[in-house]
């Protein structure tokens, strides 16, 4: 059975894009590949972090992995600091880096290029502990979101580099990325990806959103006055993202149905269609997270999981230590 890997990192409350850009991937993969989901909290501390709010963050990630399909019979769930290998790796990996490869990654430059001030050292080297993440656990695969593609690039190269340098280390995995979803955008702003850190909340929609919430979001969705539902990214970039979505929802329907349905309607009608998809993913998702955060399964499913994670991830840190020549005990 192939192996894929990917994680989440909850800067704050996980939202549609997270869902349709990676997570449903995670569930549509668990029964063909042997997956490992991972909660990237090292990963969220390379920006300024409310401890309450964190473990708060952390709790309902896991909890939203599970709502939204995974299932830990079939999948290793577990959290990242539970398995002090990727730190450890993530510090190899770092001395195995370039400064201009870091210098080139574009989630950095462009937070620097927002003017953000006070910008950590973990930030700039994230990468580098995503590299070691994934090549903890050997994966052929990787499932991201179009953002996430260039690091893993940067982990192929780095990975093909020590295998270069100190022979057969690594798999070189292939990062996975969508045709349709890999890019959900602002619903305020169809020019700027949905993001955690969206400033004014409109833009995103948070799986745990109130529906009503929600719908109002979709309803107010920036489109334009072209006043067609027709995919044409460029021009119509708000009816694209909304045509995104309702396809990703709709068990990938083509854009060609969706313009064939909604050819002789006004956006109003387009946009509730749109919102009647959203809030029922959504009610789906919130039954069952209600359900689980009210039992003991997270806790269960983080300590299984980490036990499964540990093991292989020792194994491979030990292998890369006794290639480069570090270890003396062992
Ligand atoms: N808008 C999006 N459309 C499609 N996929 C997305 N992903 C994130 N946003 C979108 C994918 O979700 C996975 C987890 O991403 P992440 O949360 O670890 O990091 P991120 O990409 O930095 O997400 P945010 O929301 O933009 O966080 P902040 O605001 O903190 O920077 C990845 O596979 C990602 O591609």
């Amino acid at each position: 059975m192939k192996r894929m890997l990917s994680g989440i990192k909850p800067t704050g409350q996980l939202h549609l894009g997270n869902y349709i850009g990676a997570l449903r991937h995670f569930v549509a993969s668990q029964d063909e590949y042997e997956m490992f989901a991972f909660i990237a909290n090292l990963h969220c501390i390379t920006v300024p972090q409310d401890p309450q709010e964190l473990q708060k963050n952390l709790k309902d990630c896991v909890a939203l992995y599970l709502a939204c399909g995974l299932n830990p019979n079939k999948a290793t769930i577990f959290l990242q600091t539970d398995v002090k290998e990727h730190a450890q790796l993530g510090f190899i990996m770092c001395c195995h880096t370039y400064m201009g490869e870091l210098n080139r990654m574009t989630q950095f430059k462009d937070k620097q290029a927002k003017g953000e001030k006070n910008l950590s050292g973990g930030l700039y080297t994230y990468p580098s502990l995503m590299a070691a993440d994934i090549l903890l656990y050997s994966p052929d695969y990787v499932p991201v979101g179009e953002d996430q593609k260039q690091h893993v690039e940067l982990t192929r190269d780095v990975a093909e580099r020590m295998n270069n340098r100190y022979g057969q280390l690594f798999t070189v995995p292939e990062p996975l990325v969508a045709k349709v979803g890999a890019r959900i955008m602002s619903l305020s702003d169809p020019t700027k990806k949905m993001s955690k850190s969206d400033e004014t909340n409109k833009g995103c929609i948070y799986l745990l959103d109130d529906l009503k919430v929600a719908r109002k979001k979709v309803m107010s969705a920036v489109t334009d006055s072209i006043g067609k539902v027709q995919y044409d990214p460029e021009n119509q970039p708000g009816i694209a993202n909304l045509m995104q979505i309702l396809s990703s929802l709709s068990n990938n329907r083509s854009f060609a149905d969706i313009e064939e349905e909604f050819k002789d309607q006004g956006y109003g009608v387009f946009k509730k269609a749109v919102a009647d998809a959203v809030c029922n993913q959504l009610e789906q998702i919130q039954t069952r997270y209600k359900e689980i955060v009210e039992s003991n399964l997270i806790e269960e499913v983080l300590t299984q999981g980490a036990q499964k994670a540990c093991l292989i991830a020792s194994a491979k840190l030990d292998q890369v230590q006794k290639a480069i020549g570090m270890e003396i005990i062992k």
